[in-house]
C-alpha cells in the first residue's frame, strides 16, 4: 500500500479549493489541522481572534470530513498535543507512516522558514487564492524606481477586467477617491452590522478561550462573527445591501459610538478564507452595473481588495523576512500604556482603541490616522507597534498587517510604500471626525493650556526629521508654514510637545 500523505491546512486557509487540498488524493493522504500554542500564542491575540481562528477551523474540519476527507484534528486542549505546527505534523506523521506533507504556503515567514527546516519532507505549494502571484508582483516591481499602489492597481484592473470597459476604466476614470472624503454630516450613522449568535461549536470554543487568554488584550463576549462561509455570505449581502452604497462617501469618517460606520468588517473572513475576495469583487461590481450603488463606492471598496490588499502581501514578500525590524526613522519610544486600554484625555484614541478593545476591529482611517499617526508623531518604536497591530485586531496576519503597519502607517521602511509619512495634526482629525467635540483639549489650541497634543507632536515631528523630509516636494510647503511663524512660537512648540512627550514617558494621564 502507498504511504499517506499528510495535508497541513492551517488556520488561515480554510478554502476548500486550497492549493494543498487540490494537490492531494483524497483517497490516500489525511488532512492534518492543529489548534497549537505556538499560535494562538505567537503574540497575546485578542480573544476574539483566537475565538475566531479556532470556531472557524473546527467548522472546516467538520465539512471536510462530510465532503469525504480524513481529517485528523487537534484542539488545543488534547493531552497529546505537541504545540507547533511542525510537532504535530512529526507526531501525525509517525501516527501514520507518512514521510511527506502537502503544504500551501503559510503568510508569515516565521512559519515558512519553520516548514523549510523540517524534518519531513515538504512540498510547498503557492497560495492561488490571490490574484498576484509572488512571481508577477515581482515582475512588476523590477526596475522601477519607485512601487506606488496607484500603478499596479491599474494591473489589477486589467488582468481581472473588474469595471473595464474594453481597455478603458469604468465611468471614466482608475480613481475616485476626490470623491471618497467627506466630513461626516451631524448625526451620520451607518447600518447595523449583521450578528451572528454563537452555535454550540462557538459556544465551547469561546469557554475555551475565556479559559485560557482572559489575560490578553481585549473583550471575548459578545461574540458575533460569523464563523463558516454561509454566514460570511451573509455579511457580504448584509454589506452590499446596506453600507456599501455610501461606502466611498465616508470611507474616511470617523463617528463616535459608529465603530463600522460603512465600512464592511470583511477583512477577518477573506483573510481566513471564507470568503473568496475576487468573488467578493465581482458581487460589488454587479451591484453598480445593477444601478443599486454609485462608481465611487464599487471603485473605492474593489481598489482596497485587488489594489491595497494584493499590493501589500506581494511587498511583504518581495522585501523579505528583516521587514518587520525595519526603523528608518531610528523610532525608540516605548508604546504607550493608553494603547493597552490605559486612561487618556485624547478623545481621538480613546474611541478607537475603546472600539479595538471590545470588538477587535477599527476601520482603516482610525489604523492610520489615529493610532497609526499618534505613534508615528510620537516616536514610538515601529516594532512595538507593529507587535499591537498584529495583537490585537481579528483580521491581524503578518502578510497584510506588517506593510500596513511598518510602511504605510509608521514609514519604517524609508518609503517603499509611502512617498511621504502619513502625519497630520488635529486639524484632519476635526475635520474627519466628531471627536474632538467631546474632547478635553482644544482642536484649535496650538500652544498652551489644553493645546491639542497632535498640534504640538505634528512640528515635532517634521523637525525632528527636517532632514530626511525638508526636500520632499510634497512636504515642502509645511516646512514653509514653519519658516513663517515667528521664532518664540516655534521655541514655545517645540518645549511643549517635550514636555507632553515627558509626562506621557512618566506615565502620566495625557
Ligand atoms: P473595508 O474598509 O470595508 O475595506 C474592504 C476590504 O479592503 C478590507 O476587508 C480589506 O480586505 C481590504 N483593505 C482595505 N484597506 C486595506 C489595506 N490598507 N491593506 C490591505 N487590505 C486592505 N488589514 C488586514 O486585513 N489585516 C491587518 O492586520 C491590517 N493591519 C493594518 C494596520 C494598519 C496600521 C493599517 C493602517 C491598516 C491595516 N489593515 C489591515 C488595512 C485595513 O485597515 C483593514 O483591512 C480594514 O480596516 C479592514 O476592515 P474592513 O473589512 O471593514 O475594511
Ligand atoms: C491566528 C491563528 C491562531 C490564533 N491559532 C492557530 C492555530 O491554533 N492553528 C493554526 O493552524 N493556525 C492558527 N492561526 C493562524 C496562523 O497563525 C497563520 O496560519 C499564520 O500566522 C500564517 O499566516
Ligand atoms: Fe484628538 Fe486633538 Fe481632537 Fe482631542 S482635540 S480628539 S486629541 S485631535
Amino acid at each position: 500500500m502507498v504511504a499517506p500523505r499528510l495535508v497541513l491546512v492551517l488556520g488561515d486557509q480554510l478554502t476548500l479549493s486550497i492549493a494543498a487540498l487540490k494537490a492531494a488524493d483524497m483517497d490516500r493522504d489525511i488532512v492534518v489541522m492543529a489548534e497549537v500554542a505556538a499560535e494562538t500564542g505567537y503574540v497575546a491575540h485578542h480573544p476574539k481572534k483566537i475565538a475566531f481562528v479556532l470556531s472557524a477551523m473546527r467548522k472546516f474540519a467538520a465539512r471536510l470530513q462530510e465532503d469525504g476527507w480524513r481529517v485528523c484534528y487537534t484542539r488545543l486542549d488534547d493531552e497529546d498535543n505537541a504545540g507547533s505546527i511542525g510537532g504535530e505534523l512529526l507526531r501525525r506523521a509517525e501516527e501514520h507512516g507518512a514521510k511527506e506533507v502537502l503544504a500551501t504556503e503559510p503568510g508569515e515567514w516565521r512559519l515558512i522558514e519553520a516548514l523549510r527546516d523540517h524534518p519531513l519532507t515538504l512540498h510547498i505549494q503557492q497560495d492561488d487564492r490571490f490574484i498576484c502571484s509572488h512571481k508577477e508582483f515581482e515582475d512588476w516591481a523590477e526596475g522601477r524606481k519607485s512601487l506606488r499602489m496607484e500603478y499596479f492597481y491599474r494591473e489589477m484592473r486589467r488582468k481581472t477586467g473588474l469595471l473595464m470597459e474594453g481597455d478603458d476604466p469604468a465611468g471614466g476614470a482608475w480613481n475616485f477617491d476626490s470623491d471618497n472624503r467627506k466630513s461626516p454630516p451631524k448625526g451620520l450613522e451607518g447600518p447595523e452590522p449583521p450578528r451572528f449568535e454563537p452555535d454550540g461549536v462557538v459556544r465551547q470554543v469561546l469557554d475555551l478561550v475565556e479559559a485560557r487568554f482572559s489575560e490578553n488584550f481585549g473583550k471575548l463576549r459578545p461574540f458575533r462573527f460569523a464563523t463558516d462561509p454561509e454566514e460570511a455570505e451573509k455579511a457580504l449581502d448584509h454589506f452590499i445591501a446596506h453600507a456599501l452604497p455610501c461606502f466611498g462617501d465616508y470611507q474616511d469618517a470617523m463617528v463616535r459610538g459608529q465603530d463600522l460606520l460603512f465600512h464592511s468588517l470583511l477583512s477577518p473572513y477573506m483573510n481566513v478564507g471564507l470568503l473568496d475576495p475576487l468573488e467578493v469583487c465581482r458581487r460589488v461590481e454587479a451591484a453598480w452595473q445593477a444601478g443599486d450603488v454609485p462608481i465611487n463606492a464599487a471603485e473605492g471598496f474593489i481598489r482596497q481588495i485587488i489594489g491595497w490588499r494584493e499590493y501589500v502581501r506581494g511587498i511583504y514578500f518581495l522585501e523579505g523576512p528583516d521587514y518587520t525590524s525595519r526603523n528608518a526613522l531610528d523610532h525608540t519610544r516605548k508604546l504607550p500604556a493608553l494603547y493597552w486600554g490605559g486612561e487618556t484625555e485624547m478623545r481621538c484614541l480613546r474611541e478607537c482603541v475603546d472600539a479595538t478593545r471590545r470588538e477587535a476591529y477599527a476601520h482603516h482611517i482610525q489604523r492610520l490616522m489615529i493610532t497609526g499617526n499618534f505613534a508615528l508623531l510620537a516616536g514610538v518604536d515601529p516594532g512595538e507597534v507593529h507587535e499591537w497591530y498584529l495583537e490585537v485586531y481579528a483580521d491581524a496576519y503578518e502578510w497584510v498587517e506588517a506593510p500596513n503597519t511598518i510602511g504605510m502607517s509608521q514609514f519604517a521602511d524609508g518609503g517603499v510604500i509611502a512617498s511621504k509619512p502619513y502625519v497630520s495634526s488635529g486639524n484632519y482629525i476635526a475635520k474627519m471626525s466628531d471627536y474632538c467635540k467631546s474632547c478635553s483639549y482644544g482642536v484649535t489650541v496650538k500652544t498652551g493650556e489644553g493645546a491639542c497634543p497632535f498640534n504640538l507632536l505634528y512640528w515635532h515631528f517634521l523637525i525632528r526629521h527636517r532632514a530626511r523630509f525638508e526636500d520632499n516636494p510634497r512636504m515642502a510647503q509645511m516646512y514653509r508654514t514653519w519658516e513663517r511663524m515667528d521664532a518664540e512660537k516655534r521655541d514655545t512648540v517645540l518645549a511643549e510637545a517635550e514636555a507632553f512627550l515627558e509626562r506621557m514617558d512618566a506615565g502620566e494621564v495625557v
